[in-house]
């Protein structure tokens, strides 16, 4: 009976994990609080959309935290171990079901305002969908072909950033001054953070360069980025702006 060496989280890397966890849920209710007492009914799509992305996140480290939502999959080649005992690698497949859900969410949190036509808007998310499915079936993947896929995500996202500079910023002009620059933060902000993804997911899911606590560690902090404190940048420089006009 071959014993198989998988590689996994350590319990440092679950510490960590509830800390984020923590982050996120208190995030939630922050943003919750903030948008009843603090804001006008009718003023509180953003609060909202940032509530249902923390949210979502906060489930999913709860489940990562708790050592739920990974599988083993064999990695395809590491110092010299092949075939007879296959060494696994734990692959987080619960990051990318919080993925399908919070990238779209953060894109409408940064498009609605831009007055971009749905058209456009639907386009982006479907890029931005490619591109987490593309990774999250590449992840899985024991052959090379994973990089083919990797590819794919990674067309999608620059168009996704195509998206966001180009038609984006344009629509974003013809809603004045103070809306064009505040859009043109968070899409940098947000442009700057996804960038760093595809190099975490190379380094771990892809290439098994660093461990999965390396792993947790890099998404996690590119996630407390990228969820609450994108959110709390966004709301906070959305404030005196009023949208009612957009029907939103
Ligand atoms: C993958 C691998 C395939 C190629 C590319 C990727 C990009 C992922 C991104 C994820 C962003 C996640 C966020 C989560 C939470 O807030 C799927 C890693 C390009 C950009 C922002």
């Amino acid at each position: 009976n071959p014993t198989t060496a998988t590689i996994d989280i350590t319990t440092a890397a679950s510490d960590f994990l509830w800390m984020v966890f923590s982050v996120m849920a208190a995030t939630t209710i922050g943003v919750g609080i903030w948008a009843q007492f603090g804001v006008k009914h009718g003023q509180r799509t953003f609060h909202h959309l940032s509530m249902m992305i923390t949210g979502t996140a906060s489930v999913a480290y709860f489940c990562m935290a708790s050592d739920l939502g990974s599988v083993a999959i064999p990695v395809e080649f590491i110092r010299g171990h092949y075939d007879a005992n296959p060494v696994t690698r734990s692959i987080w497949y619960a990051r990318y079901i919080d993925w399908t859900i919070t990238t779209p969410l953060l894109l409408l949190e940064l498009l609605l305002v831009t007055g971009l036509p749905l058209s456009d808007i639907i386009i982006t998310i479907f890029a931005d969908l490619v591109m987490i499915i593309t990774g999250l079936i590449g992840s899985l993947v024991r052959s090379d072909y994973k990089w083919g896929l990797y590819s794919f995500g990674c067309a999608a996202m620059l168009y996704v950033f195509y998206m966001l500079y180009f038609p984006g910023r344009q629509a974003s002009h013809s809603l004045g001054n103070e809306l064009s620059k505040t859009y043109l933060i968070g899409a940098s902000i947000l442009s700057f953070i996804w960038f760093l993804y595809p190099i975490a997911w190379g380094l771990a899911d892809g290439g098994n360069v660093i461990s999965p606590t390396g792993e947790m560690v890099f998404y996690g902090v590119l996630d407390l980025v990228a969820k609450p404190v994108f959110a709390i940048v966004h709301l906070y420089s959305m404030r005196k702006i009023n949208y009612t006009q957009l029907q939103l």
